[in-house]
Formats: structure tokens, sequence, C-alpha cells
């Protein structure tokens, strides 16, 4: 069953792949996350994993599996192949990864499609697609976890790009507890995570903090 699109379910996106885990096992850290009320789960298998398109696959159907249960939609980033073979509830595409009308055609009536927009050219070309369900956007400020990050967006150029954008905004790249207030006031729908979350020592409290933001 495939889980519909909506706009409350960025408010706290957690992202991940076996590159993000090091040695501790994917599976467990999604269950706590779900567990902990994450509202959304992106499998970004992607950079230094040494996974094989078997073990991707094999993975990533425990992964959505464990997300079915808690009723949370399961997203996969840029790969179309492994999106449809794992009947996910989305895809996430980059601006370099496959291009984004081909993709919206491949899935169309079987998934939501989520784009990163990062300056308002992309923000107003992805205007200009129909079938887009949200807008990844960033990074807001310096990450570590993805090598090849464009560059730093901010708090103003976020809030820029919530007021162009024509679907919701998640909001990526080094988001801390600290910032999530910041962040629901540029109007974004939400955070998306990846080291707030697998770095966390209380899963639970940290998905509060960001489900609390935009309350
Ligand atoms: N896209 C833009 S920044 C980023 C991605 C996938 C990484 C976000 O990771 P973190 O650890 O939350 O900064
Ligand atoms: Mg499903």
């Amino acid at each position: 069953m495939t889980i519909e699109f909506s706009a409350e379910q960025l408010r706290a996106y957690f992202v991940c792949g076996s590159q993000d885990v090091g040695n501790r096992g994917l599976v467990e850290i999604l269950e706590a996350g779900l567990r902990a009320g994450i509202t959304a789960f992106q499998f970004r298998d992607k950079g230094i994993s040494r996974l094989t398109a078997t073990e991707r696959l094999q993975l990533g159907q425990q992964l959505h599996r464990l997300c079915a249960t808690y009723q949370v939609p399961f997203i996969v980033d840029d790969d179309v192949e492994l999106a449809l073979a794992l009947k996910a509830d989305g895809i996430h595409v980059g601006q370099r990864d496959q291009q984004i009308r081909q993709v919206l055609a491949q899935v169309a009536g079987k998934m939501f499609v989520g784009l990163s927009c990062s300056t308002p050219a992309e923000v107003l070309a992805a205007n200009q697609l129909s079938g887009l369900a949200y807008l990844g956007s960033g990074p807001v400020f310096p990450t570590t976890s993805k090598a090849d990050a464009d560059p730093v967006i901010g708090l103003p150029g976020l809030t820029n790009l919530v007021q162009l954008a024509q679907t919701p905004i998640v909001a990526i790249g080094g988001i801390t507890e600290s910032q999530l207030g910041k962040i629901a006031e540029t109007g974004a729908s939400g955070a998306a995570v990846i080291s707030l979350l697998t770095q966390s020592p209380d899963m639970t409290a940290t998905v509060q903090k960001m489900l609390q933001a935009w309350v």
C-alpha cells in the first residue's frame, strides 16, 4: 500500500544510508527513529556506501517494511529503478541526478516526487513542473554529511526560496536542535536531517524537538 504525500510528513524527515551509520545497523537506527516519531524516511545510500546493488535492494525491502509498520512514507533517493523495485512511497531527486521530467513521467501514479532546489532559478523552474510533491532546500548550514554539497544558503536564502516556491519546502543541511525554531519561522514545512538523528543521544527527545518546532 502506498502512503499518500502530505506536507506534515516533512516535519521530522530522516535521511540515512549505510554510509551514515558506520558499523551500526541502519535497521536498528531507523526503528529507533520510527519509535521516536519521525514523519518520513529517505533511503539515501550513496557516496561512500559499500553495498552491492543486491544488498541495497534487500536492505531497502527491510527498511520499507519497517516504515510501513509505522505508516511513515518510505522515500528513495535518486535511483528510479530502486524506487520502483521497492514500490517506494516517494522518490527524491537532485538537480544533478536523473532528469526530473523523465522521473515524473516514469513514476506517475505510483509514488510522489521531491526535488532538491537550492537557488531561486531552480525553484522557479520547479514551479513550472506539475506533479512535484515537495522541494528540498539547502544546505541551510554547513554540513559534513555530503561531500559535494552546494554552497550554504543560510536562513535568508531559505526564506527567499520558501516565498518563491509553490510547493512545500523541507529544509536540509547542518540543521541542529537550536536552529529548528528559526527554520520553522522561514515558512519551511519541516527539517530533513542526517546527523542530528544518527548522532542523537536521545532520539525521542530530538524528534520531539523537531515536531514541536512546527506546533
Ligand atoms: N543534501 C544537502 S545537505 C545534505 C544533503 C543530503 C546532508 C544533510 O546532512 P546533515 O547531517 O543533516 O547536515
Ligand atoms: Mg509503502
